[in-house]
């Protein structure tokens, strides 16, 4: 039976600034009593989502102008790591846009299983190598928006590759630029450009522009031999957490979820207002999310649903959260609460969900089919969460 839960206690915001909300958590499983009920309920929720926060992609008008990812380049091959793994670069075409892919396969791959994983400042941030084009794309933060070869390899601490490569899983990458740059343009670059309407009030901004990419580059992984489409887990961090969340949703091959300190918009309950709200984040970024977002902008109580339904689309699907404790901007407690308020779904379908009842203490991850950490330090990825992703990950998709 549906669950009237009050989350009064648990949606207690951290910050003075914030106000606790009266209203109670939407519950996931309103109105339904058995799991043959879950995907009528689950497409319900997703269009909710779709309509009110991400938009929806127009799949007709890509239809029209026949929208598909294309090969343009197989690509350089190269033997790295001493000979463990092959660095792999094909471009693909998506909508007139080149996406530049960087892939890590384990040496003699067949059907291996693999992270999908956007980067944020171009492939030649991941690994410092010669032989990975820097990307010639709208960059953020850098002078004129352009990358440099000096940022090679700068963000290296965020990819543990070649132990990726080490638990046997492949590594796919790709700047997210490549798809839509990350600024308020009015929607007419990236693959935008090539669609003449500017998106409606409930269609889609960067992020679901951005998951819907994700699905494109599966698209283009099923005709790879290396790699098992049926095990890629989609992976992202921040901004890019919220994307892999929502390309999750959308599409059910993806077969396990990471989001990594994904915070408002992502895993972070929208209710607790505590850290970025609703209001911050569309206003700071008002092309992320669609245009009908805005009207819950302080106004949280009215939300159709909270994040711990976004959640609970995954499921039975293996999905991890992950937080760091300095990182209050992302609400680490909102974000458990997310994954916990997520489990009787879950739990419906006869899965285990989140073993932590409470919190979790800093760095002692708890990981059934849900998985959740907070781990010292702040916003970022560090080798503990990757640690954390292949343990979790080698269970789920290797069984071990
Ligand atoms: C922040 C934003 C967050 C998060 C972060 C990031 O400025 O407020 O929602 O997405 O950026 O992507 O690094």
């Amino acid at each position: 039976a549906a669950q009237t839960f009050n989350p009064r206690d648990d949606i207690k915001p951290k910050d003075e600034e914030s106000t606790v909300s009266n209203d109670r958590l939407p519950d996931p499983l309103s109105g339904i009593e058995s799991p043959a009920e879950w995907p009528a309920r689950r497409e319900q929720i997703r269009q909710l989502f779709a309509t009110e926060m991400f938009g929806n992609v127009p799949t007709d008008k890509l239809n029209a102008i026949k929208v598909k990812v294309k090969v343009k380049d197989q690509g350089t091959r190269k033997s790295i790591f001493g000979g463990k793994a092959t660095m792999w670069q094909p471009v693909v075409t998506l909508a007139g846009r080149d996406l530049q892919l960087l892939i890590f396969l384990p040496s003699e791959s067949k059907d291996t299983p693999a992270f999908l994983a956007y980067n944020f400042h171009g492939n030649h941030t991941v690994l410092d190598d010669v032989d990975i084009p820097v990307t010639e794309h709208w960059v953020r933060n850098k002078p004129g928006n352009r990358a440099s070869a000096q940022d090679r390899g700068n963000g290296a601490s965020r990819w543990a590759v070649e132990k990726i490569i080490d638990h046997g899983f492949a590594l796919v990458t790709l700047y997210y630029g490549d798809v839509d740059p990350d600024f308020d343009d009015g929607f007419a670059n990236g693959v935008h450009a090539a669609l003449a309407d500017k998106p409606a009030g409930d269609q889609w901004g960067s992020i679901a522009t951005w998951a819907w990419g994700l699905s494109r580059v599966l698209d283009y992984l099923e005709t790879v031999p290396e790699i098992d489409e049926q095990r890629v887990a989609v992976m992202g961090h921040s901004r890019l957490g919220k994307t892999a969340l929502w390309a999750g949703a959308n599409d059910e091959r993806f077969a396990l979820v990471i989001s990594n300190n994904s915070g408002c918009g992502g895993a972070a309950l929208s209710r607790r207002r505590s850290g970025e709200t609703v209001a911050r984040i569309n206003t700071a970024f008002p092309h992320w999310f669609c245009k009908n977002f805005a009207h819950y902008n302080d106004n949280e109580a009215q939300l159709p649903f909270d994040q711990h339904m976004l959640i609970a689309l995954m499921a039975p699907r293996p999905v991890y959260v992950a937080s760091a404790v300095e990182d209050t901007w992302a609400d680490p407690e909102g974000e458990f609460l997310s994954a916990k308020h997520a489990t009787p779904v879950y739990q419906l379908l006869g899965s285990e969900g989140l073993p932590a009842k409470e919190m979790p203490a800093v760095d002692q991850p708890s990981q059934g089919s849900i998985g959740y950490h907070v781990r010292s330090g702040g916003h970022g990825v560090t080798d503990f969460d990757w640690t954390e992703y292949l343990k979790f990950s080698s269970k789920h998709l290797l069984n071990k």
